[in-house]
């Protein structure tokens, strides 16, 4: 088997447990508190903004067939942001002014430190880990949401073919990038597969739960 269909087949238990949460599950049936669903956009809109130079950095190390790939994230990723801000505006979430969450925090410095401090295969690991999981996560809310919602513009976003044909993109270039390293490589891309999943099963959890920190529980301000 190859290694995204392998580590996917080995982390099954904690990709079920993110696909299962009730975030996603509410958000599907519609019953999903309002200012739940805004804490949630507001986090995620700082961790797109985050992704951005996760993108950038990844560039020096990328072979050049991969460029052109990746460039073009960024501006998809402009247009993400344009979305939040859109449906923001249309359901009356205020996005500044926000601090991230302790989750949230936590994995933009992982996703910083990966790029810059990590070979190219174990970066563009958790790239594809963190777009993967958003593919599948959004697909189970698309199984029950509403066309008609005021959230529905984000299944649409995440779960277009333009989206799951990036997601296929990165999957193949992985599976191909997991076949020209050492055995040492490959055992630390499976050590950061885990942890992304892990990070995207904690920041449903965070989004659900609210994101206080540590010691000041009650908000992320
Ligand atoms: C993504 C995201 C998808 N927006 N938020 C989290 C926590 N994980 C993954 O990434 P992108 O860059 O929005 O496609």
């Amino acid at each position: 088997m190859a290694f995204c269909g392998e580590q996917l087949a080995r982390l099954g238990d904690i990709w079920l447990r993110m696909l299962d949460h009730r975030f996603l599950l509410e958000t599907r049936d519609g019953t999903i508190a309002r200012e739940t669903f805004a804490d949630w956009m507001r986090q995620d809109y700082l961790f797109v903004e985050a992704a951005i130079p996760f993108i950038a950095a990844l560039m020096p190390k990328a072979p050049a067939d991969h460029r052109v790939a990746l460039g073009q994230a960024i501006p998809a990723l402009e247009k993400e942001l344009e979305l939040f801000r859109e449906r923001a505006a249309v359901a009356g979430v205020d996005l500044t002014g926000v601090r991230p969450s302790f989750v949230n925090h936590a994995y933009v410095q992982f996703l910083i430190a990966t790029a810059y401090s990590k070979s190219y295969a174990e970066a563009y690991t958790v790239l594809y880990v963190a777009e993967k999981a958003y593919y599948d996560s959004w697909m189970v809310v698309r199984a029950g949401l509403d066309s008609g919602s005021i959230w529905y513009p984000f299944v649409e976003n995440w779960t277009s073919d333009a989206f799951a044909g990036w997601v296929g993109y990165l999957e193949a270039q992985l599976d191909a990038l997991a076949e020209q390293v050492g055995e040492a490589e490959r055992g630390r891309m499976a050590e950061l597969f885990e942890l992304t999943a892990r990070y995207e099963l904690a920041f449903w959890e965070m989004a659900a739960a609210g994101g206080g920190w540590p010691g000041l529980e009650g908000g992320a301000q």
